[in-house]
């Protein structure tokens, strides 16, 4: 699915307002259950070769499966951390120097727990938070709904600028996006959320985040060490780039200035 410039446009403006915006039908319904098998045996195949999914400092209990390093681990994800849809959201709030900073998944089981809430721009950035410097695009492979634990969310909160602002009793005010298998679901890095709680009996809600981060911000993870040789090698020239992995690490905006200011001295 490519954007239309007034389905883009709302999308930024429910973004700007809300600090998430919900986009359904980007995968159709094939595509959605062949990433989610692609996911599952990711999970397996990591699992089998002694890799761990529940990782005890996020989630309270192992009814969370964790995956990460997905560009890694299946080519599938390597295609969709740079699926044009997601690319244009990515853009439209960060510009076109976004670094990929890590792509995850988190399967919440029936009897999962919400992890401690969190605006992930706070985890790499300190604060003032006054710009988006970051943004996740959510991949939906089931429905997501309250039950089944979609990620709550404070509608607002992108624009909270420091911990001082944060309320009392932030929880109370988080609410569970509802999105289609198939959504994506862009979320300003600045918003506070966590995942909800699986109450369902046999539900399970898939989803996957993908990171971006300004390129003056160091990426949650180091491509160079945890990606094989191999993979590396393979990559198209596009993602190589976006993961930083060529030569060049942070230039962009000093290559800016020197050519602003050569201007300047031409001028005189
Ligand atoms: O799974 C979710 O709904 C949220 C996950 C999340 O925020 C995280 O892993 O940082």
């Amino acid at each position: 699915m490519k954007l239309s410039d007034s389905e883009r446009e709302a999308c930024r403006a429910t973004l700007a307002r809300d600090g998430v915006c919900v986009l359904p039908n980007v995968l159709d319904k094939e595509q959605a259950t062949a990433m989610r098998r692609s996911l599952t045996e990711t999970a397996d195949l990591y699992r089998q070769k002694g890799g761990e999914t529940f990782l005890p400092y996020l989630d309270p209990n192992d009814r969370n499966i964790r995956v990460f390093n997905l560009i890694g681990l299946h080519p599938d994800f390597r295609e969709l951390i740079l699926h044009p849809t997601a690319v244009s959201l990515v853009e439209g709030l960060l510009g076109d120097g976004f670094m990929i900073s890590n792509f995850t998944a988190n399967i919440a089981l029936p009897g999962s727990a919400s992890m401690a809430l969190h605006a992930d721009q706070a985890l790499v950035a300190p604060s003032p938070w006054s710009a988006p410097w970051a943004i996740n695009i959510i991949w939906c492979l089931d429905d997501a709904n309250e039950a089944n634990g979609a990620t709550r969310y404070i509608p607002g909160s992108h624009l909270w600028q420091s911990l001082d602002d944060l309320p009392d009793d932030p929880m109370s005010l988080t609410q569970a996006f509802e999105a289609p298998v198939g959504s994506i679901v862009a979320m300003d890095g600045r918003t506070w959320h966590t995942s909800g709680a699986n109450v369902t009996k046999d539900k399970e809600r898939a989803l996957l985040f993908g990171y971006y981060t300004q390129d003056f911000i160091r990426p949650q993870v180091n491509w160079n060490v945890l990606l094989a040789p191999e993979t590396i090698a393979a990559l198209p020239v596009d993602l190589f780039n976006k993961l930083g992995l060529g030569p060049s690490a942070n230039s962009r905006q000093g290559g800016a200035l020197l050519k602003a200011m050569k201007d300047r001295q031409l001028q005189r």
